[in-house]
């Protein structure tokens, strides 16, 4: 309790120090160091998304002029002013009970008093700091010594959405490396196909069409779905791989982002629930694609209910996001109904390390697939490296193998896979499919 004249323990912590820090979209983010009596240290920095879902739990930014509103002094200050008085003292290796103090503490069902970016650099700062206590990579802190598969990456390559300054109305067109038997060698070929979608890109688009947009892949000025998916078959060609076996497609739809009342705008046509579906099955079956993410408007868990009985006879894993945010009470409504088959984990959606890994099991428990998964801006960051080899979950989406904050998860986890040597395991596209 680090009460006086009880013998503190090496776990106890001692300091929590916020601060902000910038994303890769030059906004100000939260990160927090926390020390443990042991000299432990845990440093952790908050993403933010850009294609937000609407039940996120709440960012606390300031408003005001400086940074155009999105300033986080305020969370800092509840990081340094609030939530360092309760945890202070704590055992770092307590993370249920810290996460739930900061969960009353802040009292709302968002964490909107707080604010969800102070509590999760709390929190995943917590679960590092009682690693580094042990001196033991936090992936194995976690996921304990059975913790040793390597995600298999799905990588987008060509952004759209949101996320870049094209006509795509689909946000990612990612390429999954699912033809070796190592992370690393996953990781190569990645790289190679990204050469070549560069080289012909170039050669159809012009120099324009190599820009990157806030995932690292590129933002070529395309207008329709079947361009991009044509684009990435030629490239994994190219590379001198086989589409289908050695390289497979993945798609983010965020379809929340190209929906208005009750249509969808896409491709420059305006859909039906019924029509967008057949639209996806008509992808599928022209191109190799294994997984579609958030096919339809987040409130649409009948519509997510259609597309996966349409899709999962046809090997295609379907994705909550935006409809999930990470939350056991909607990921509950949409196990109940049969809406998905695997769930995104993005941990700033939900707040804190242990409610995440409540999604996570929910899910495991119940036949999902699990993506770790970071956000469209990023810090440079690596927990969600280590969170993916600790939950064994098989899978990772972290954005193009270009730009720093996107590298630093890939680099992380080809330190892990070192780290593991002949205990790491990849399992291809037994990750996505094994379940289904
Ligand atoms: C998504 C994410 C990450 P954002 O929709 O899956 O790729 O985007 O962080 O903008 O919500
Ligand atoms: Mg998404």
């Amino acid at each position: 309790m680090g009460a006086l004249g009880s013998v503190e323990s090496e776990f106890s912590i001692v300091l929590v120090k916020g601060r902000w820090v910038l994303d890769s979209r030059a906004n100000p983010t939260v990160e927090v160091d926390v020390v443990t009596a042991g000299g432990g240290v845990g440093t952790a920095g908050v993403p933010a998304g850009a294609s937000k879902g609407a039940y996120e739990a709440l960012e606390l930014r300031d408003g005001g002029r400086k940074f155009q509103g999105k300033g986080v002094e305020k969370a800092v200050a509840n990081v340094n002013e609030v939530i360092a008085k309760r945890v202070i003292g704590m055992d770092a290796r307590d993370q249920a009970e810290i996460d739930r103090a900061m969960i009353e503490l802040d009292g709302t069902p968002n964490k909107s008093k707080l604010g969800a970016n102070a509590i999760l650099a709390v929190s995943l700062a917590t679960a590092k700091a009682a690693a580094s206590t042990y001196g033991m990579p936090l992936f194995q802190y976690l996921g304990g010594k059975l913790a040793r598969v390597l995600p298999t990456p799905l990588m987008n390559v060509i952004n759209g959405g949101k996320h870049a300054g094209n006509e795509l109305s689909i946000q990612e067109f990612m390429i999954v490396p699912v033809g070796a038997d190592r992370f690393s060698e996953a990781l190569r070929v990645a790289c190679e196909v990204y050469y070549s979608l560069r080289e012909v890109l170039l050669s159809k688009y012009g120099k324009g069409a190599v820009n990157v947009g806030d995932e690292g892949g590129f933002a070529p000025p395309m207008r329709e779905s079947r361009e991009a998916l044509d684009a990435l078959v030629e490239a994994i060609r190219r590379a001198g791989y086989e589409p289908g076996r050695d390289v497979v497609l993945a798609l983010d739809a965020a379809a929340s982002s190209f929906y208005t009342d009750g249509r969808y705008r896409i491709d420059g046509k305006e859909l039906s629930r019924e029509e967008l579906i057949d639209y996806y099955v008509g992808l599928v079956n022209e191109y190799p694609i294994v997984s579609i993410e958030d096919p339809l408007d987040e409130e649409d868990f009948e519509g997510f209910r259609e597309v996966t009985s349409r899709l999962k006879p046809l090997g295609v894993q379907v994705v909550g996001d935006d409809l999930f945010v990470t939350n056991v009470k909607r990921l509950a409504k949409g196990i109940a109904m049969g809406a998905a088959t695997a769930l995104l984990l993005k941990v700033n959606q939900i707040g804190t390390l242990t409610e995440a890994l409540e999604a996570a099991f929910l899910a495991r428990r119940n036949g999902l697939n699990v993506i770790v998964s970071h956000r469209s801006g990023e810090t440079e960051d690596t927990t969600i490296a280590h969170l993916a080899v600790a939950l064994n979950c098989g899978q990772i989406k972290t954005g193009a193998p270009a730009r720093g904050e996107r590298t630093a998860k890939y680099n992380e986890l080809l330190r892990i896979e070192e780290y593991l040597a002949g205990e790491a395991e990849y399992l291809g596209i037994k990750a996505i499919k094994g379940s289904l």
